[in-house]
């Protein structure tokens, strides 16, 4: 898949979610009910307006894709009516006012028919799992549930159309630098002959095939499984796919077999200030402070840090390792936590989320949460930044307010949250 900024709406998996997403390394979704980003987009920086016309774009771009080794027919082929794409532009300038709570992802990421669905496919492509799982050594539920996310098992993985979607965004919009970056790759995917242009079609923001890979992810990590010398990811077949993702999950790290995300619960007067995310500890060293597995049983060991998505008058989680190698395919908390329980559910081992989410609670709009930014700052919490969006420094900047008025500072963004501010703002 891809990593794209802000994704604006974007069909996942059927489900219509309002964006997230962020490049690999930019955490700034971490603990956000913001879904899917796509490996490997760059954040969205204001870039100066265009004056030229398409036409004119495209030649001078053309200059530049032949000096990085792209032959002339293969541009002229693969630009034979190419546009601008008002749809994508559209898309890209859109940005939702409300984002889904995370419950209300996870509810949608891993339904029933989703998890029926994904015990179908898995059953139908068993021997080819069998043997993915072999060769990369990682455990195939999950790539099953990447699958059953991105495309819903293949049944909708976008149909623009991608040297059009990446020409318009390289010519205009708010993500040129990664446009232009990825039409070059996508120019080199087709001129190696994995894909006639023609057959290459994605997401609005360039994202392919049965996992959405971006053409920069594709180079990296697609792999020709099947044999037949192309890195076929849009092809009936998935095993190309499946095969690119489970190769993608393992250069990233995955270790067959270990935890990935554990349910646990907390004991009474915990110091939410551990629950930062970052703050890692072995299983054992956290039973040791009193956490529990929230289905009975031991707590995994293995490094892991704790997580409290929705505060904490929500279930809490350990993260392990391979936790993280997900969130490298989409850096969102929610995304990681829906193809955890979305694969184990596929192999029947999954038993949900057992304590609670505050389903009453109502997310803060974008303009509510920039007055949050607005007022946090004026306070003296510095949230570097009022971008409607609570990332790692608002998450830092909310905790330090919270524990200064004696609240619990679980640095989760509410409607509580918002009143104390604003009455602290005075
Ligand atoms: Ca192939």
């Amino acid at each position: 898949m891809a990593r794209i900024p802000r994704l604006p709406a974007m069909i996942v998996g059927g489900l219509l979610m309002a964006t997230g997403g962020c490049a690999p390394g930019e955490a700034r979704v971490a603990e956000s009910p913001t879904p899917p980003a796509r490996p490997t987009a760059p954040t969205p920086a204001a870039e100066p307006a265009v004056a030229e016309s398409f036409e004119e774009w495209r030649e001078t771009f053309r200059a530049r894709a032949l000096a990085q080794g792209i032959r002339g027919d293969v541009f002229d082929s693969a630009f034979a009516g190419v546009g601008v794409n008002a749809k994508v532009l559209e898309l890209d300038a859109f940005q939702p006012e409300f984002t889904k709570p995370i419950w209300e992802y996870l509810d949608t990421a891993v339904s029933d028919t989703r998890v029926a669905n994904g015990q179908a496919k898995a059953a139908l492509h068993a021997n080819t799992l069998s043997r993915i799982g072999a060769t990369y050594g990682v455990d195939t539920r999950y790539v099953v549930a990447i699958w059953g996310l991105e495309s819903a098992y293949g049944a909708n993985f976008g149909s623009i159309p991608v040297v059009e979607s990446l020409a318009t965004l390289a010519y205009e919009g708010r993500r040129r630098s990664f446009g232009e970056e990825q039409l070059i790759a996508a120019l080199k995917i087709i001129q190696a002959g994995d894909i006639a242009a023609e057959r290459m079609v994605g997401s609005w923001a360039g994202a392919m095939g049965h996992t959405q890979f971006i053409p920069t992810s594709f180079l990296a990590y697609a792999v020709d499984f099947t044999g037949d010398g192309r890195r076929d990811v849009w092809a009936s077949d998935p095993a190309d796919a499946l095969a690119s993702t489970a190769n993608y999950l393992a250069k990233f790290g995955w270790r067959k077999g270990a935890p990935v995300v554990a349910e646990v619960v907390l004991p009474a007067g915990f110091d939410y200030l551990m629950a930062d995310g970052s703050t890692k500890r072995d299983g054992s060293a956290w039973a040791a402070l009193g956490l529990a597995a929230a289905g009975g049983g031991a707590i995994p060991s293995g490094e892991a840090t704790l997580i409290v998505p929705a505060g904490a008058n929500g279930p809490a989680f350990l993260a392990y390792h391979n936790f993280n190698v997900i969130k490298r395919y989409n850096n969102a908390t929610s995304y990681a936590m829906a193809v955890s329980m979305l694969g184990d559910a596929i192999e029947g081992r999954g038993r949900g989320v057992v304590q609670a989410w505050p389903r009453g609670d109502r997310p803060l709009s974008r303009s509510e949460t920039q007055e949050l930014q607005t007022l946090l700052t004026a306070l003296g919490y510095d949230t570097k930044g009022v971008d409607g969006i609570v990332g790692p420094n608002s998450r830092t900047a909310i905790r330090s307010f919270q524990r200064a008025k004696g609240l619990v500072p679980d640095g989760y963004v509410s409607q509580a949250l918002l009143d104390a501010v604003r009455a602290a703002g005075g």
